[in-house]
C-alpha cells in the first residue's frame, strides 16, 4: 500500500478524526503526539500487536481499514491516511494557522 490519503476508500467512522494505534507503537506515538499539538480531536482505535497475542492488526476487521496491517492509520472523513509522516503532514493541513507553524516549509 502506497502512503498518504486514499481518498476513495471509505470506512465507517463517526468523528471527523480517527486513530487506529497501539500504545507501544512509536510511530503511532508520533501521529498522537502531533494531533495533540495541533488541537486536532480524534477518536482513538487501539490496536493489539502481538505484544497481547491477540494481533488484532491481521484481523479480518482490520485489514480492511489498512490492508498492509501496520498501525497507526489516521482516518479523516472516512478517509484513510497510510505512514506516520504522511498524516503528519495532513493533519497540519488541517489545523489552525498557528498550527501549521509546526509544519516546516523548506524541507531540509
Ligand atoms: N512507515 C510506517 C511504519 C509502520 C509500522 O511499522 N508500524 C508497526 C508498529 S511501530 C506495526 O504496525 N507493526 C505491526 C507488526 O509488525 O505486526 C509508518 O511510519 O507508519
Amino acid at each position: 500500500m502506497t502512503g498518504g490519503l486514499h481518498a476513495h476508500t471509505e470506512l465507517p467512522h463517526t468523528q471527523e478524526w480517527e486513530l487506529y494505534h497501539n500504545n507501544f507503537s512509536l510511530c503511532s506515538k508520533k501521529t498522537r503526539v502531533c494531533l495533540l499539538e495541533l488541537a486536532l480531536d480524534f477518536k482513538a482505535h487501539h490496536v493489539d500487536l502481538i505484544e497481547t497475542g491477540s494481533c488484532e492488526n491481521i484481523s479480518r476487521h482490520y485489514l480492511t481499514v489498512y490492508p498492509g496491517a501496520l498501525v497507526p492509520v489516521l482516518v479523516h472523513h472516512g478517509h484513510p491516511v497510510y505512514v506516520s509522516h504522511e498524516q503528519l503532514v495532513s493533519a497540519a493541513k488541517h489545523a489552525d494557522s498557528a498550527a501549521k507553524e509546526l509544519l516546516p516549509t523548506e524541507p531540509e
